[in-house]
């Protein structure tokens, strides 16, 4: 407990002393966070580390499990549950400060065979599936911010789709849902969720008529979620009216899958148009007093869905494959009020860093120390060199994950081999023991190769 306590007294918290000496790439988390939605990607919970869980963790403030906390998924025999995926998403959320939205209690979709195949009385099935959403949301309660309840529970005429539930237990399985996960867990979100609503037409006309029948019901449903799959060159032109009227319903609303795809190859002019797509989808959601935010399903192009689905056309997500920013991400960050390419298309590549700089424990001639140092800029890092100069006479003693010398007050940290790149939105972290007396100032300036960064919140 000792440990514990050194750490919180002298864990030093330093805010925006120095800005980037390059213009900065933005960071969409920390953009959308000023105006007050969230921006969030689906995952893959496998994924999460290395670039693809540096970029998540640093970029977006939203996560959602792709497949993880789907019915088939974390119950594929009946009575046994899988929880691995699902837990390492909710985990690396807590990790890295980001919201979690829980993906999908109720879909008629990706069920688990014993379920889709098997035969049950009415009765039966009702208990299975509100006994399905109460231990669900029972074991993450506290630690999801929206449920999509019900995913996709219309036809494309905007009647109710003929599933298994729907079949057997008529509209009012929906309600039943909503019910069990509010009891489950009454500070979350409770959504339902449908692809195809996102403008307004004979689809979304039936979502509205069911959120106003739920709501004359008394069910608790907070949030309509429009999932916002759409096709390059046929973003509605209606999306922002659409999404204001259901607002007006008096629930939250949300883009919660957003994809713009393209036939391949991706060129130029594509890519142009595309963020000018994302651009206006962002803006619809800032426009909407009761718009939440925004998740894309998936950030890189490849963790995207779109390729194995619809062959011939993919290039539907804000990044590359390779995880450089692609034009779409920067008319994300331009909707959320970025101005770094100075309004005049997207910048050339910038470089930039912010470090966080944190006393993990002191003693009384000692301590050890944590430096993380971020890339905010659009180009790669690779090879680093962190500089810095004590303050009150500090010392490094020993290091890791770098080497750190130091001559007079300055001490010198070089990457080891391990973390020499540091991608856009990455971040390597080292740390080290160093000696003190008198004082124990943390240093207030930082140079990455000779450029100074911001020193952030540690
Ligand atoms: O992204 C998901 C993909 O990996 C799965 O194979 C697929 C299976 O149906 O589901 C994808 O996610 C879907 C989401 O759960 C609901 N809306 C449509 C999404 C794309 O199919």
């Amino acid at each position: 407990m000792a440990a514990v306590s050194a750490l919180t007294a002298a864990t030093v918290a330093l805010v925006g002393l120095a800005a980037p000496a390059h213009a900065a790439d933005p960071v969409l988390r920390d953009l959308a966070a000023a105006k007050g939605i969230y921006y969030g990607t689906a995952v893959t919970s496998s994924k999460l580390s290395g670039t693809y869980g540096a970029v998540t963790g640093a970029q977006f403030d939203s996560i959602t499990p792709a497949n993880e906390m789907k019915w088939g998924t974390v119950e594929p025999n009946r009575g046994s549950f899988n929880w691995a995926g699902a837990d390492r998403v909710v985990d690396f959320a807590e990790a890295n400060g980001q919201q979690v939205r829980g993906h999908t209690l109720v879909w008629h979709s990706q069920m688990p065979n014993w379920l889709a195949n098997g035969s049950f009385s009415n009765t039966e099935l009702r208990t299975i599936m509100t006994d399905h959403v109460t231990t669900e949301v029972t074991r993450y309660k506290g630690r999801i911010d929206h449920w999509d309840v019900v995913n996709e529970p219309l036809n494309e005429d905007g009647t109710m789709r003929g599933s298994k539930f729907y079949n057997q237990l008529g509209e009012s399985y929906i309600a039943d849902a909503f019910r069990a996960a509010r009891a489950a867990d009454p500070a979350a979100k409770l959504y339902i969720n449908d692809y195809n609503t996102d403008g307004t037409g004979p689809k979304s006309n039936g979502m509205y008529s069911l959120v106003q029948r739920l709501k004359a019901q008394g069910v608790p449903i907070d949030g309509v979620g429009f999932q916002g799959h759409l096709i390059l060159g046929q973003v509605p032109a209606t999306l922002q009216a659409n999404l204001q009227r259901f607002a007006d319903l008096g629930v939250e609303v949300a883009i919660t899958e957003l994809d713009i795809r393209m036939t391949l190859p991706a060129t130029d002019a594509k890519l142009a148009q595309q963020k000018t797509e994302f651009k206006a989808v962002t803006n619809a959601c800032l426009a909407v007093a009761r718009c939440a935010g925004v998740t894309v399903w998936g950030f890189t192009d490849s963790d995207s869905w779109i390729p194995d689905v619809f062959p011939g056309e993919g290039a539907a997500t804000p990044y590359d494959a390779g995880f450089q920013p692609k034009p779409a991400y920067y008319g994300i960050a331009e909707a959320l009020g970025w101005t770094g390419d100075g309004g005049g298309g997207d910048p050339t590549p910038t470089t930039g860093c912010a470090v966080t700089y944190a006393v993990q424990s002191q003693w009384n001639t000692g301590f050890t120390a944590n430096v993380t140092v971020r890339n905010t800029g659009s180009s790669p890092v690779n090879g680093w060199t962190l500089r810095w100069t004590w303050p009150s006479g500090q010392s490094v003693t020993q290091a890791w994950n770098a080497t750190v010398t130091q001559s007079g007050a300055q001490a010198t940290a070089v990457n080891a081999a391990h973390n020499a790149a540091i991608v856009p939105g990455g971040s390597a972290t080292f740390g080290f023991n160093g000696a003190w007396s008198g004082g124990n100032t943390a240093p207030g300036a930082f140079t990455l190769n000779g450029a100074a960064c911001a020193v952030a919140l540690s």
